[in-house]
């Protein structure tokens, strides 16, 4: 996962850098391994920190100091499969036509493609592994062929609604145009988050676009309303708002991995809370528990594993009637293990990260509540630890059901074979992770635990959990290829829409 900002203000003169650091900090949740913040100051001139590793190490006060300007995007990282040393830290920047920088948070699945298509097409030089720079590289390339000294706005939506036709996946992107304004684009199923708001001053009114409402919120801003899936935003400098919607999917699909693990419980999303549908969660999951044990319900306390899933648990320990208690304590200084690359890293972080207290363990009957079980090996030390505290049984209850299937719009799941439930049912991965007991959490009962909230989405991107992948691109080939079996016959192929055949007119790939 991947954070992004943007900011324009409305006095000139004003520095947007400081509010645009905070953003990336509120937002280092979502991506520890790279940040970086591009302004754009007096004649339309760039200025640009960015580098590897957490927000308040990549920026001096010095280099703050130089990121001059009252309008710039920023973006933090986190390392997707082996490419926190491949990929270029964002944002990106080309400087032909007008300057463009860009900042995504997501993941293609035609990545390949493009690549082509910008080498033999439209040669253009891609630098890096980085879906970000093919992004922009596109949208460059879209408003270059305008042929226009200066761009309008008309121009820049004529861009982006080609763009759609050409990338496929989850994108949420911020792009700004040197000494014109700021942009926000949402891909047509909304799988990545996007949110806007706008904070009232003396000058008029400054604007920002953000993955999460926490950060609007917390830089004061109000009014804030998601960039809807397929719309595309710009703000110009002259503080100009114009919105439209440029493509329109059959199926709207916000990542529900959003509401279960990634974003921070104070941030709504599509007018969703996120602690409402944690709370939800944990209601629907003790419904699961009075399920799966029946009357032999042995439970003496709900323990959750920190930190993301402690509002589901209490949820779930009130409606249980079992009482709740923190029997792990956490080292808040080392960072959450899915992120760090490397199952040895993983491995140890664990015991570092959490202690378990004998005190709430010891001849107990315990049912560990977390967020959701990926490779199982957190799972599995966890539960280990809570034995060696000196636990009667460990039961585990997941707020998400099984996850089988890799993600490919930007959540880093490791390949199928890493999953500890892919090919494996609830006994097995019971008897993989040591639990006495595993419960998860149905399909059904957490999208419904979701979308009670906006009744408006008649579908989440559920992949991990169904394989029903949104863009409807995906198949075992992609996913075999992505797992580096790279299997005969595996050229890319382009698959576009009717109405976008215009844009590839000379370009097909050979079978
Ligand atoms: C529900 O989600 C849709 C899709 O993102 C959005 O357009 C709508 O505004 C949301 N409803 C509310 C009440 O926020
Ligand atoms: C950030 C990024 O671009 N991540 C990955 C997106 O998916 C492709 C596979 O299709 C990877 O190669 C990228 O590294």
């Amino acid at each position: 996962m991947c954070g992004i900002s943007a900011l324009i203000l409305a006095d000139h003169g004003a520095s947007a850098c400081p509010d645009l650091f905070e953003s990336l900090g509120l937002l280092q949740h979502r991506g520890q391994d790279a940040a970086g913040i591009v302004t754009s100051g007096p004649k339309g001139r760039l200025y640009q920190c960015k580098g590897n590793g957490m927000v308040r190490d990549v920026f001096s006060e010095s280099q703050l100091a130089g990121l001059v300007g009252s309008l710039g995007i920023g973006h933090v990282r986190y390392p997707t499969a082996g490419s926190s040393s491949t990929s270029e830290a964002q944002p990106f920047y080309v400087n032909s036509p007008y300057g463009i920088t860009f900042a995504h948070n997501g993941n293609l699945t035609n990545a390949d493609e493009l690549r082509v298509y910008l080498d033999k097409i439209a040669h253009r030089h891609i630098n890096t592994d980085s879906d970000s720079e093919l992004l922009l590289n596109i949208l460059a390339n879209n408003l270059q062929k305008t042929g226009k000294f200066r761009i309008n706005e008309e121009d820049i939506f004529t861009a982006i609604k080609d763009l759609h036709c050409q990338v496929r996946g989850g994108y949420a992107c911020v792009a700004m145009v040197a000494g014109y304004g700021i942009i926000g684009i949402r891909d047509p199923h909304g799988i990545r988050p996007l949110i806007m708001g706008r904070r009232q001053n003396p000058a008029g009114y400054d604007y920002m676009f953000s993955s999460e409402s926490i950060v609007l919120e917390s830089l004061g801003f109000t009014d804030y309303e998601d960039v809807k899936p397929g719309e595309a935003v710009i703000i110009t400098q002259g503080g100009h708002v114009s919105r439209r919607q440029l493509v329109v999917a059959e199926k709207i699909a916000p990542c529900i991995f959003e509401y279960v693990y990634f974003a921070r419980q104070d941030s709504v999303i599509d007018g969703i809370s996120v602690y409402d549908a944690r709370l939800s969660m944990g209601e629907a999951l003790a419904d699961q528990v009075t399920r799966s044990f029946g009357k032999d319900l042995d439970i003496d306390v709900v323990i959750p594993v920190p930190d993301t899933s402690r509002v589901a648990a209490l949820e779930l320990s009130r409606k249980l009637n079992i009482i709740y208690r923190e029997g792990f304590n956490k080292n808040r200084y080392v960072g959450r293990t899915f992120i760090m690359p490397g199952q040895q890293t993983r491995r140890k972080n664990v015991r570092r990260k959490l202690n378990a207290m004998t005190l709430e363990f010891h001849d107990k009957n315990v049912l560990l509540v977390d967020d959701s079980i990926v490779r199982g090996t957190t799972s599995k030390e966890i539960i280990q630890m809570a034995r060696d505290a000196g636990a009667k049984k460990v039961y585990f209850a997941s707020c998400a059901p099984p996850i089988r299937y890799p993600n490919v719009y930007g959540i880093d799941m490791p390949t199928r074979q890493e999953l500890v439930a892919h090919e494996r049912n609830i006994e097995q991965v019971a008897e993989e992770i040591g639990a006495d007991k595993v419960i998860y959490q149905e399909l059904d009962d957490l999208v419904q635990s979701v979308r009670r909230f906006n009744t408006s989405i008649q579908t989440f991107d559920t992949s991990v959990f169904d394989k029903h992948y949104v863009t409807g691109d995906i198949d075992d080939r992609y996913l075999a290829q992505l797992e580096g079996v790279r299997s005969e016959g595996t050229k890319s192929r382009l698959s576009i829409d009717s109405d976008c055949v215009g844009l590839y007119n000379s370009f097909q790939t050979k079978p």
